[in-house]
């Protein structure tokens, strides 16, 4: 018997005796809805719930897929035939910056961790996600942003230097004006609810799941979306650091990209493709996985090879990070590396195939396939796209071929192929497999068919020809073409095509329109699905959480819907009044204890609003209405947070089976203690893309570097300002001592010693600033000053960050919320606070150290 055989055995459940017996007290329930009740009226709009902003999430990112979508055949209709002047070079070439933006950063994307949002709680077996807060403000500051950035087509200064922005086209002096300025803040907002998302789905997925749903026993697709978050927490950063040295080198004139001061173009191209090469799979992987639940439930057969393909997961997730250099074939990079990616590339195949293979063998083991269903003809369609998406992804990893095809309508092709393939249909699949889960009916078969129907012909009709007029020669990103033989033709089918998929596409909105209601209850089991989210649920999800004991408990517990909705299992009402959740151990998944969990409030709203507003204005360069927003978005992400450490003396909860559960905890066990933690690693790999930076600038110019210690501030600069980080240290670990004695009469020490680590963590900026100052060296000279320079600011930021943490524990301390077992804030302040002066040295060591080695 395994470990977790022997925890099952062992628990109530398996014997006929379920952890609460009935009858339950009457009032239970209503309590339970009571506090999970939707605000009345506008205030709907305060909800965080997991079911609204799920909805709403997925709703906003649909709508950007139709719009880019009208770009789409804005673009196909001028390029129907040779000659036309329907569009001028210019909108062309916003419009299609725009399409491509729009699709990879606030569709594909978004989608993504929307449908997580969505589905993971209830498939986890939780009443929703431990930070329900944090996704609302991702959510609003997602669509406010994305909106106005979609505006700027309007009043024609949207970007135009394509999707991928390459400097030096986007340098201020080819792209002046704000337009490029626009898709870095576009890009801004995909940021901020990315990181948010990823950080949100690791500790949901770790930290929230059922009882007894072990690791093993994960649904793949929070398997999924786990290796998901992971790509985004270490890729994303690089991005993240590329759109900040973009924006300063266009506001300030730092060179980092300009070759004539020791900048490179080309490190733009790393930066952003280490990042947007996993983003790829950032899109897939989750498409991957929905498909991993859908052909299981369509087939009534558990998946083949479940194992395998979690391992095909996580091998693809580490692979993808190998792969950037294969956008780059045709820079005159080194013979050797592109070799080396050449290969890698191709490697990649071999997990995809893996899931493939897995895939086709349930299909192949069905119990019922007959009739075919709308999502699993949805999925099949997703079989013969991707895969010959696949092929041709193969093709140009082939280094020569790809020399021939760059930057033709051959990539184009390819590239439709593998994100139509590989996240279009699988998403459509996904929304008629799971739209009776939230609405009360669910969508038609028989328009759902049309809709297959009219989509697989016209992506195939629209981007097959387009292998051809590649191979033709026909360039991509132009606004118009001469009437080449066999040209003219190819691009009318591709015209033709694209109106088909268009066709598809509006019956499925029509779809939605008629049948799609959600109302409390939903459609129910209607596939007959194993899993836990089509358990019967209203707004506080399932009426008790069961403990499971496989991977389909709907198929192994037969008994386990009516039992859940008796309120049989655990944690059956609201024992404390408030929304909660059980956190579990992040292996074996056993109860640790009750989180309690925030209700609607406007703060998410308003924070979203301010931080929107913040970096609207600060593109269109007004800068103090800027602050202003900002200063409002920081006031209402405080507010939010004050409620978020309550009381800690709340008496053991029982939920049922005699399992009595602390309500909150602090220390590395809590929820907040890991989220934490994520959102370190992701400043250390936005400090590491910097790192990298300021080697690779050195690597490509030694000449601008200094070449005698000279022109370095003296030693004694960095020495003052490493002592400084090291005492601020010091004094933070002193109040961590203190807070363990819990005296009171502390308290008053602990904000002075506090305040005090403050400062010096200021000053240990203003010394290192400073020490350069001393020097000859400026940012806007040279690559390696803009790179020293970079190197402080970033800390700068972070101290200033630091700040605001230490400042807002020591009014948690004046408060009196601030005590030994009350401490949350104050550990995660001193987490971070270790983390900015662990950075602040190695930026140090980097930046005085480094030319010292050289000199
Ligand atoms: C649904 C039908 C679609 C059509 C008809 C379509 C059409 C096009 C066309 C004609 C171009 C080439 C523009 C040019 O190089 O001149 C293009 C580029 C692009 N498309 Fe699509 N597209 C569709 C869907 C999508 C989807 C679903 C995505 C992503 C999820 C996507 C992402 C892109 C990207 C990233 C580019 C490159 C833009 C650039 O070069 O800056 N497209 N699309
Ligand atoms: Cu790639």
């Amino acid at each position: 018997m395994t470990k977790a055989e022997a925890l099952d055995s062992a628990r109530p459940g398996n014997d006929g005796e379920l952890p609460n017996p009935l009858p339950r007290p009457a009032e239970e329930l209503e309590r339970l809805e009571q506090a999970w009740r939707y605000p009345p009226g506008i205030r709907v709009l305060t909800e965080v719930n997991n079911n609204i902003i799920g909805v709403l999430y997925i709703g906003t990112a649909f709508l950007f897929f139709l719009l880019a979508g009208v770009l789409a055949l804005l673009m196909r209709t001028q390029l129907a035939v040779p000659e036309n002047h329907l569009l001028a070079p210019e909108t062309y070439n916003q419009v299609f910056t725009m399409h491509g933006t729009v699709m990879m950063f606030l569709f594909a994307v978004p989608m993504v961790e929307a449908v997580g949002v969505l589905l993971l709680p209830n498939m986890l077996g939780a009443r929703d996600l431990p930070f329900p807060r944090l996704s609302a403000y991702a959510y609003w500051a997602y669509a406010v942003g994305g909106l106005v950035f979609f505006g700027s087509l309007f009043w024609g200064v949207a970007p135009r230097g394509g999707w991928f922005m390459y400097p030096p086209l986007t340098s201020y002096e080819f792209s002046p004006g704000d337009n490029a300025d626009f898709w870095l803040l576009g890009i801004g907002f995909i940021e901020i609810s990315a990181i948010a998302g990823a950080i949100e789905i690791v500790v949901g997925v770790l930290r929230t799941r059922a009882p007894g749903m072990t690791l093993a026993r994960m649904p793949i697709y929070a398997w999924s979306m786990l290796v998901v978050a992971g790509l985004i927490i270490f890729a994303f950063p690089a991005v993240i650091l590329a759109t900040l040295l973009l924006e300063v080198e266009r506001s300030f004139q730092w060179p980092f990209f300009i070759a004539a001061k020791g900048g490179d173009p080309l490190l733009w191209q790393h930066l952003f493709w280490f990042f947007g090469h996993p983003e790829v799979y950032i899109i897939f992987l989750p498409a991957a996985g929905m498909v991993s639940m859908i052909i299981p439930a369509m087939t009534g057969r558990p998946l083949v090879g479940y194992r395998l393909v979690v391992l095909a997961l996580v091998g693809t997730g580490f692979l993808s990070f190998g792969l950037w250099v294969h956008h780059m074939f045709t820079t005159g990079i080194p013979q050797l590396s592109v070799s080396f990616f050449s290969a890698a590339s191709m490697a990649v195949a071999v997990p995809s195939g893996i899931q493939v293979f897995a895939w086709i063998a349930t299909v192949a083991a069905a119990r019922r396939m007959r009739p075919l269903k709308t999502p699993m003809l949805f999925v099949l369609g997703f079989f013969f796209i991707f895969v010959l998406g696949g092929l041709t992804g193969v093709m140009v990893a082939v280094v020569p071929f790809d020399w021939q095809a760059h930057d033709t309508y051959f990539i184009v092709a390819h590239l439709h192929y593998v994100l139509i393939g590989g996240m279009v249909f699988p998403l459509f699949a996904a929304l008629y497999f799971w739209a009776p889960y939230v609405s009360r009916k669910p969508l038609s078969e028989r328009i759902g068919k049309w809709a297959f129907w009219l989509m697989f012909i016209g992506v195939n009709l629209t981007f097959f020809p387009m292998h051809l007029t590649g191979l033709a020669g026909m360039p991509r990103r132009v606004y118009t073409y001469a009437d080449h033989p066999g040209w003219g033709a190819l691009n009318l089918l591709s015209t033709g095509g694209a109106y088909l998929i268009a066709a598809g596409v509006l019956l499925v909105v029509i779809d939605m329109a008629l049948h799609f209601r959600i109302s409390g209850r939903n459609a129910g089991n209607v596939w007959n699905a194993g899993t836990l989210e089509w358990l019967p649920n209203g707004n506080y999800a399932s009426r008790s959480i069961p403990r499971v004991t496989g991977r389909e408990p709907l198929w192994e517990q037969p008994g386990l819907p009516r039992e859940v909705e008796q309120g049989r299992w655990y944690l059956p009402g609201a024992p404390t009044g408030r929304r909660e959740t059980v956190v579990t151990s992040p292996i074996e998944a056993e109860p640790q204890y009750l989180l309690l969990m925030p209700g609607p409030g406007w703060s998410p709203l308003v924070s979203a609003l301010g931080t929107a507003g913040f970096f609207l204005l600060l593109t269109v360069k007004m800068v103090l209405p800027a602050l202003l927003f900002g200063v409002v978005a920081i006031v209402a992400l405080l507010k939010w947070l004050w409620a978020s450490d309550p009381e800690p003396d709340h008496p053991r909860v029982d939920i049922g089976g005699g399992v009595l559960l602390p309500v909150q905890m602090t220390g590395p066990s809590s929820h907040s203690w890991w989220a934490m933690v994520v959102l370190v690693i992701v400043s250390a790999s936005i400090f590491g893309s910097m790192v990298f930076s300021y080697l690779f600038l050195w690597t490509v110019s030694p000449d601008v570097w200094p070449t005698s210690t000279a022109v370095l501030p003296g030693w004694v600069w960095p020495a003052i300002s490493a002592s400084l980080l090291l005492a601020s240290a010091m004094l933070v670990r002193w109040c961590n001592r203190r807070l363990l004695r819990a005296e009171s009469s502390t308290q008053r020490s602990l904000q002075a010693v506090l305040g005090a680590a403050v400062l010096l963590l200021f000053a240990s900026v203003v010394v290192e600033v400073a020490g350069h100052l001393s020097t000859p060296v400026s940012p806007t000279q040279s690559a390696y000053g803009a790179a020293v320079y970079m190197v402080g600011a970033l800390q700068a930021f972070f101290v200033a960050v630091v700040a605001c943490m230490g400042l807002y524990t020591i009014a948690r301390s004046a408060c009196g919320m601030l005590s030994a077992r009350r401490r949350q804030t104050f550990d995660n302040t001193r987490l971070f606070w270790y983390y900015a002066v662990a950075q602040g040295l190695a930026g140090l060591a980097l930046v005085h150290g480094f030319p010292r080695l050289l000199a």
